[in-house]
């Protein structure tokens, strides 16, 4: 793909060309999700998972005003570094572009730059949804969701948003939501909400097939992937609660809103679980890289099969 506004890296361009399974990974967990160091330490580990189970790591982010896809050890440090990072979704890609600014692509903002790109799979750890605290925050993620045809891979709908009302906002739009070996829709932090999938799928292989199977029929929405937490790091929803309501009411006192409430929201659980949170997340960030690599392989192989 030729863009004045994109660059891909060398190696990206070359696994394009040979068929290369990729992995599109978001960066806003980068600038705005995770503190420092753990945040250089969670991109680096990410790309590794996604390489070591056979697939080449593609992180979106925009350095200098361009929109980058694949970036070098030393870009990833600039990016982890730098203060002054946009938060980029849609509507903000034009402001990073014009300002020659660094920032950190969300769900949203990444599945734009992937799928122009060619490449179908993306991981993240959980996607945005209808906010608890103020009454027309909904994530521009669902709405990308609904429009753009990409399988991310997450561990569900952060457990800071509305759930119920996420998932109904997903059915009205037409996209599908698989649990990865469960009937239950994960909680982020936890592996239980009491709500439900659209559909159980219990291999990459079945990932694969549905996503062939629901683009052919030239249905244009993504496909959300939920997988649920490691049991290991998982915290139980009943623990996590309490924390979110505490982290909510004060960023309600604060007045805190708009794109500012997800990064403060994670932070303040993090401190009130002393880190418990930031190890949970961590955890399933890396589990989703892992189980993106691994669909990733199935769907190249069946690419040929493929309406778009
Ligand atoms: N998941 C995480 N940490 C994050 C995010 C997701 O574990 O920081 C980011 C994602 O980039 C997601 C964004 O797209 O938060 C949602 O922000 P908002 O609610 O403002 O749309
Ligand atoms: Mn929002």
């Amino acid at each position: 793909m030729r863009h004045p506004n994109f660059q891909l890296s060398p190696e990206i361009t070359r696994a394009l060309d040979m068929g290369t399974p990729l992995v599109a990974l978001e960066s806003t967990v980068i600038t705005h999700g995770l503190p420092q160091p753990q945040n250089l330490e969670l991109a680096r580990d990410m790309e590794k998972q996604v390489r070591e189970h056979g697939a080449i790591p593609a992180t979106v982010a925009l350095l200098d005003g361009k929109i980058r896809i694949g970036l070098s050890d030393e870009e990833l440090v600039r990016l982890s570094e730098s203060n002054a990072t946009l938060k980029v979704s849609h509507r903000d890609f034009a402001t990073a572009i014009v300002k020659k600014a660094n920032g950190g692509t969300t769900v949203a903002g990444t599945m734009y730059a992937a799928n122009l790109s060619g490449i179908k799979v993306f991981a993240t750890g959980g996607i945005g949804g209808v906010h608890k605290e103020s009454s027309f925050d909904i994530s521009t993620d669902l709405r990308a969701l609904a429009e753009i045809p990409t399988l991310v891979v997450c561990a569900g709908a952060k457990a800071i948003l509305d759930l119920p009302a996420t998932l109904e906002y997903l059915e009205t739009m037409g996209v599908p939501v698989v649990g990865y070996q469960t009937d239950e829709f994960p909680a982020f932090y936890s592996r239980e909400s009491g709500l439900g999938v659209s559909a159980r799928l219990d291999s990459p292989k079945e990932v694969a097939d549905f996503a062939k199977a629901h683009w052919n029929l030239g249905m244009r929405t993504g496909i959300l992937v939920t997988n649920p937490i490691p049991e290991a790091n998982s915290i139980p929803a009943s623990k996590m609660e309490p924390m979110i309501a505490k982290a909510s009411t004060e960023a309600i006192e604060k007045g805190i809103h708009g794109q500012a409430l997800t990064p403060f929201l994670l932070g303040r659980i993090s401190e009130l679980s002393k880190s418990k949170s930031l190890k949970a997340n961590l955890a399933l960030l890396l589990n989703n890289a892992r189980l993106a690599a691994e669909i990733a392989k199935e769907m190249q192989v069946k690419k040929k099969e493929w309406a778009i």
